[in-house]
């Protein structure tokens, strides 16, 4: 059973355990003596089935169980401890035992609610908060049902309750210790003399555009989704003019995967203002890695990525051999893009696919008709790729994919999640089943370039109530903070910087540091064995534990964030930051 099965089981079996506990209580209430001595009994098994999750979960990483271990466990033990003795006795009267099953009820589904609430780190103040909770709706429960507690019981209730709210409430809204982050960069983008200039101007604009055969409100670079096509040949220096006509919500362009300068990368409020209605803005960098890259706005860019600001970069290291060709996919309006396309080509003919999934989730593709290689991920070759067929590949939003493969004689298809969009004749598409290809064991090994680490860094990935801002939120969360309260991570120029990012939520989440590819040392444990992979996006999926390093050769303040946009935007986003 992977993590990812064991977190939701625990949370399947918590939700049972809750609810019989309080069905229990409310039948013995109610007299209904079977059916409350039934739930009672189901209560029990899924409470003490808890005890195995929580064990594997811990085995598998304290992030994952932290708050089951040092709260649920215990409040789990005082239901049972509580509830099940006096079922034991077999009372006359059923009702006698209504005030220590809804206790049950209350601790269960006061743990589950730190769990889906407050998540990791466990902290002392949620754990009272909890024990507060529970002591207080027994009371009432208990004064409702007429079995008055005892005085003194009421008071020390009173006083636990009371100082748990004082000292549960006060911990979560304490401010972070994060630094502010800056809001205009100094510097002016450098000028760069005497070198071949590819001049480009993207104008946003809101726009009308075809999506699969329907008109659709958009907006758009230059009035086409995707933007026009960046193309350049290493070496180049790219400089594109941004205008933004009437996009009300700011416009920038972020590079994504491209390791550009700081004041180069387009995030609005840590390198750039971002570009209001009537104003632009010229980048300017060095086009000095091949591959194949995007660009997108970074400004309110979950709606502006969604809505068409966006295209695509390609870098090449000398001319086109053979059929090039990019493929973008994306989701306009819920309509999907591209428009299946036909290219001719005779047998032979070398062709590269360059696969970029400009959405905020996961795409599967299939290449049928033909024996293929993966290039490159992310823009970075791989070392030694080895043919494939029949093999699916997953990519994160935001990554790319390039494959490569020799015309066949007969016809071949690109497959993306189960619908055509690139066909040169009939050829069977029914690539539902195929295996899907991981890339940690693909291609030739290489050694391990780095041996020690001068930083290190965990970041776990949950959701949680966010208190800190005007309304109280149901964040995604870093370390159990969402923007813009969670710290940066602070490293120095040359430092070779490890991080491990452990996903402990129901949902899969895209990583993509901005300004610096990373190299994947491990996932779950194992150690990549195939080529180096240097990944600017990567799917961290539930329970998964990634262990990735860089070296900080690229300073300034970059984000690091989920590229599920919409997480993004609801607190998932963080900073690397140069001392
Ligand atoms: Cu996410």
């Amino acid at each position: 059973m992977t993590t990812g099965s064991l977190l939701v089981a625990d949370l399947v079996i918590a939700v049972l355990a809750v609810a019989a506990w309080l069905g229990a209580g409310a039948a013995s209430a109610a007299r209904r003596r079977p059916l409350a001595l039934g739930l009672a009994a189901v209560a029990l098994l899924a409470t003490l089935a808890r005890a195995l999750t929580i064990t594997a979960l811990a085995r598998a990483g304290w992030w994952f169980a932290a708050e089951k271990v040092l709260i649920a466990a215990p409040l789990s033990l005082a239901a049972v401890g509580v509830a099940g003795p006096r079922l034991l006795r077999a009372p006359g009267d059923i009702r006698a035992v209504a005030v220590p099953l809804l206790f049950a009820g209350y601790a269960t589904s006061s743990a589950l609610l730190v769990t889906v609430l407050h998540g990791y780190p466990a902290s002392a103040g949620a754990g009272l908060l909890a024990v507060a909770g529970v002591v207080a709706a027994t009371v009432i429960s208990a004064r409702a049902l007429g079995a008055r507690p005892s005085r003194t019981v009421s008071r020390a209730a009173l006083v636990v309750a009371v100082a748990a709210l004082l000292t549960g409430t006060g911990l979560s809204v304490t401010p972070g210790a994060a630094p502010a982050v800056p809001h205009e960069h100094a510097s002016p983008a450098a000028r760069i003399a005497d070198e071949p200039t590819r001049r480009f101007t993207l104008t946003a604009a809101t726009a009308t555009v075809d999506a699969a055969g329907r008109n659709v409100a958009a907006w758009a670079f230059n009035g086409q989704v995707p933007g026009p096509e960046l193309t350049a040949t290493v070496g180049d220096v790219l400089e594109v003019t941004l205008r933004n006509r009437n996009i009300e919500r700011g416009v920038t362009v972020h590079w994504h995967g491209y390791d550009v300068p700081n004041d180069q990368d387009g995030v609005p409020g840590v390198t750039q203002a971002a570009v209001r209605p009537r104003q632009e803005f010229v980048y300017r960098f060095r086009a000095d890695q091949a591959g194949t890259y995007w660009y997108h706005t970074h400004s309110a860019s979950d709606v502006g990525v969604r809505m068409g600001l966006y295209g695509v970069l390609v870098v090449r290291p000398g001319p086109v051999t053979g059929l090039d060709v990019t493929v973008p996919v994306h989701t306009l309006a819920g309509r999907p893009l591209p428009a299946p396309r036909v290219d001719k080509v005779e047998a032979g003919v070398p062709v590269r696919l360059r696969l970029i999934n400009t959405d905020s989730t996961t795409h599967r593709y299939a290449l049928a008709g033909t024996a293929f290689r993966v290039a490159a991920v992310d823009g970075v070759d791989l070392r030694g790729p080895t043919p494939l067929a029949d093999t699916a590949v997953l990519i994160p939003a935001g990554g790319r994919y390039d494959l490569v493969f020799d015309a066949p004689a007969t016809p071949v298809a690109l497959v993306v999640d189960g619908r055509t969009v690139y066909s040169t004749g009939p050829v069977s598409t029914a690539t539902g089943a195929w295996p899907v290809l991981d890339p940690l064991g693909y291609g030739a090994t290489a050694p391990v370039q780095w041996s020690r680490f001068d930083k290190t860094f965990t970041l776990v990935l949950d959701r949680g109530l966010d208190l800190r801002g005007l309304l109280p939120r149901y964040a995604h969360t870093v370390n159990g903070a969402a923007d813009p309260d969670i710290p940066p991570q602070v490293v120095r120029l040359g430092d070779v910087v490890r991080f491990t990012i452990v996903n402990r939520s129901q949902i899969v989440h895209p990583w993509h540091l901005h300004g610096h590819h990373v190299l994947v040392l491990a996932r779950d444990g194992r150690p990549a064995t195939g080529s180096p992979l240097w990944l600017d996006s990567f799917d961290v999926r539930p329970g998964e534990v990634w262990e990735v390093a860089f070296r900080a050769d690229n300073p300034g303040m970059w984000a690091n964030h989920c590229h599920n946009l919409a997480h993004a935007d609801a607190g998932m986003t963080l900073h690397l930051m140069y001392s």
